[in-house]
């Protein structure tokens, strides 16, 4: 049986929403989710793969770090290709002993939805016309159907984590919210495949002339590769073999020799684009994760940044409910907008650098492979690319 009231709304049930519940929860601050796809859909988004250390952090804070504990793989570098040459860059080393863990998006999703489920919380899926109401004033509720009945949540705050194509921001007057947006004049086609990864103790990035290329895992037996290509493209348009051919053409010799193939288990196109929608707060309504940024994936900063946000809104929360506090309520915009900023300007540079750019021609490949040649050679440049890889930390002055 629904509430019809509650502390918090959260709309939403991908990575953001439910981390903010399964926090809000352990404070025992009352929150109800409400979802308009099925479990089955969202646990079939294929997506980021990295995780940085503090996400991994409020993993285990929430009561939900035992699946990334037990099979998460603790990754110390990254590799760039480029010029048919593979370069080791010692992320750990030159982040004073800094990890990334490769963790996939659809495990973490499912221990986060697993838990929620052993605890029993209120969780609406297939909810339809979902609306958020009177967030500008002090009586803010969310309507919506399930199952050919009318609801209305009544609540104190919403939490709009429903991603970029969301109905929490597209609720905003349009006078209330600036958006920056750019879009790339290319895509990725992703394909998962039951094969061992080509390199299991690091991510693969690389830049040649053909386009862009990247090798991840999702476990010693599971491979998650990506291969930049046009945005008009189809899946359709790239059989198994066509994709297995062009990675290996993009790899240096020795990686495209040892490079398994296999049939893929899943294959799936993402445009690319940065976006930034300011401010994070309206009222009782408040945004986090995809429904207030984006980034291209180069970086694997996506859920990282989802995931900092969610840190700060529900300790802004605990601030309101617990110790009586709106500091962290008035700050939150600013706070998760200053970290932010800085994921997109290095998921930007990343693919900038990665990425193959039709109007930049041999000129710009030129100016790509100078700036790698550099970056690898530079124990300044290295460091810069580590640092951020690895994760800003989640405050610095504002
Ligand atoms: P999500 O979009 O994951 O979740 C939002 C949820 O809200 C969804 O379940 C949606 O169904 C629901 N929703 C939407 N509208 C609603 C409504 N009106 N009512 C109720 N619910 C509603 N990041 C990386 O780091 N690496 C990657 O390789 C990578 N690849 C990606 C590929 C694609 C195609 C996309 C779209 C994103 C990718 N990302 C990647 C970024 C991704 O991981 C996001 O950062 C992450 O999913 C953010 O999580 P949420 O903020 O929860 O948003
Ligand atoms: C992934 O494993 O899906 C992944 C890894 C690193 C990235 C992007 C995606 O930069």
């Amino acid at each position: 049986m629904l509430p019809a009231r509650t502390q918090v709304a959260i709309v939403g049930a991908g990575p953001s929403g439910l981390l903010l519940g399964a926090l809000l929860h352990k404070a025992g601050i009352d929150h109800v989710l409400i979802e308009r796809q099925s479990p089955g859909y969202v646990l079939g988004r294929i997506r980021a793969g990295i995780l940085e250390q503090g996400t991994v952090n409020l993993l285990r804070e929430a009561g939900v770090g035992h699946g990334v504990d037990n099979a998460g793989i603790v990754h110390h570098s990254i590799e760039l290709v480029f010029k048919n040459t593979r370069h080791a860059i010692d992320v750990t080393g030159l982040t004073q002993g800094k990890v990334v863990t490769a963790y996939g998006q659809t495990e973490l999703t499912r221990d986060l939805m697993e838990h929620r489920q052993s605890l029993g919380l209120p969780t609406v899926y297939e909810a339809t016309d979902v609306q958020l109401q009177g967030f500008e004033g002090n009586s803010p509720s969310v309507t919506f159907h399930k199952d050919g009945v009318a609801h209305t949540l009544a609540c104190d705050f919403i939490a709009g984590c429903d991603g970029y194509h969301g109905v929490a921001r597209a609720s905003v007057p349009k006078n209330a919210i600036t958006e920056y947006e750019k879009v790339y004049p290319f895509a990725w086609l992703g394909v998962l495949a039951d094969v061992p990864p080509v390199s299991s103790h690091a991510i693969v990035y690389a830049n040649s002339d053909r386009g862009f290329a990247l090798c991840s895992m999702r476990s010693m037996t599971r491979s998650r590769y990506y291969v930049q290509c046009p945005s008009t493209d189809s899946v359709n348009q790239w059989s198994d073999q066509r994709f297995w051919d062009e990675i290996r053409l993009r790899l240096d010799p020795e990686l495209s020799q040892r490079m398994q193939t296999g049939p893929s288990i899943e294959k799936s196109m993402a445009p690319l684009r940065s976006f930034v929608a300011e401010p994070m707060r309206f009222g009782r309504l408040f945004l986090a994760g995809d429904a207030a940024h984006i980034v291209p994936p180069t970086g694997a900063k996506g859920l990282n940044l989802a995931a900092s946000d969610v840190k700060y809104l529900s300790s802004a929360f605990i601030e309101h409910y617990v110790d009586r506090s709106t500091a962290g309520i008035d700050h939150y915009s600013q706070r998760a907008l200053a970290r932010i900023w800085r994921a997109e300007r290095f998921s930007w540079w990343l693919t900038s650098l990665m990425h193959q750019f039709p109007e930049t021609g041999a000129f710009g490949q030129k100016m790509q492979e100078a700036e790698l040649e550099y970056l690898v050679n530079s124990p300044a440049l290295s460091t810069s690319l580590s640092e951020n890889y690895v994760g800003l930390p989640l405050d610095f002055a504002t």
